[in-house]
């Protein structure tokens, strides 16, 4: 059998600090109707993909950078792309930030939400592995401060949607096995990720040359190991200064890479991706039931960091 899904990895180029929402929207919206003429079921867009990547910057007083977030979705800036959704009958993931007011009080996340093909909202998930740092940390050549403007989510979800069992992650996530396996043991059949990764780590600038390696190994690995498609989708290139990594790619079950960007700009990558090759997978290698062995795995849940058991 075969459930098909046609699939568009959205990279997007640079988004400059001054550019308007309705701008960006602009751009996402030309995505949506070139996919279409390309008979694309669901667009995956990058993650913060309606800003610049404003975490790399620090302001004492949080809410300063509250014009980055979104207070409502649809709000009036990204109602067009629900509209086009619908009128276009096309499906697409959104990364952006989020600000909500819960018990009174002000609430910062890094989400993303799945978008079915009549402009609805079908689910909403909020960053678990936030990177970088929470305070100034002026000696970097540019900072990271995501623990600074989120705070983390919770868990990993999926979905029913486009066919099948959709997951959803966002950039730093998409190097940790527990992200995958989370969703794995949820059955998800496709991951959809959206990513900002600086080519300078300043912590670690031996790993500089090898970012597009990791980015591509991570994504992979995470693929075949849980029997899984994986969407991996990036805002790429020089946005004030800094450069992003771009290799937005669409990865089948066995770990293959079937579809890339080649630029750092706005571009799509297309892939008609069988949700059913997860089966192949997920019932011999790793079929989780079979072979699984959590009593051997308590550590990974009940321990953050690593100990030396006889140090
Ligand atoms: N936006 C991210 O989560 N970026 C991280 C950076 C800090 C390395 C990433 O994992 O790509």
């Amino acid at each position: 059998m075969s459930r098909f899904v046609n699939v568009a990895a959205a990279q997007l180029g640079p988004i400059a600090r001054n550019e308007t929402k309705k701008q960006v929207v602009d751009r996402l919206l030309a995505h949506l109707h070139q996919a279409k003429k390309m008979d694309v079921d669901v667009v995956v867009f990058p993650e913060l993909a309606l800003t610049t990547f404003f975490p790399r910057w620090f302001s004492e007083d949080i809410s300063d950078f509250d014009c980055f977030y979104e207070t409502q979705m649809p709000g009036p800036d990204t109602q067009p792309l629900f509209d086009a959704a619908a009128r276009l009958q096309i499906g697409f993931y959104l990364g952006y930030a989020e600000l909500v007011i819960e018990n009174g009080v002000k609430r910062r996340f890094n989400v993303s939400i799945l978008v079915d093909k009549t402009g609805t909202i079908v689910g909403k998930y909020r960053k678990v592995h936030l990177p970088g740092h929470g305070q100034d940390e002026p000696w970097r050549a540019f900072q990271h401060l995501e623990k600074y403007y989120f705070e983390p989510g919770h868990e990993f979800g999926v979905w029913s949607a486009f066919g099948g069992v959709m997951g959803m992650a966002l950039c730093n996530d998409r190097r940790w096995s527990e992200t995958y396996r989370v969703m794995g043991l949820k059955g998800v059949e496709m991951v959809m990720l959206g990513y900002n990764t600086p080519v300078h780590n300043p912590p670690a600038p031996e790993h500089d040359d090898l970012s597009m390696f990791h980015n591509h190994l991570v994504m992979q690995a995470g693929a075949y190991q849980n029997g899984t498609w994986v969407v991996g989708v990036a805002k790429a290139g020089s946005e004030e200064g800094i450069e992003m990594i771009g290799g937005s790619a669409i990865i089948a079950p066995s770990g293959e890479i079937v579809a890339a960007c080649s630029t750092k700009g706005d571009e799509l990558a297309i892939a008609r991706c069988d949700l059913d090759l997860c089966h192949s997978y997920k019932s011999t290698t790793f079929n989780f039931e079979r072979h699984r062995r959590p009593e051997a795995y308590g550590l990974i849940s009940s321990q953050r960091g690593a100990v030396v058991p006889w140090a």
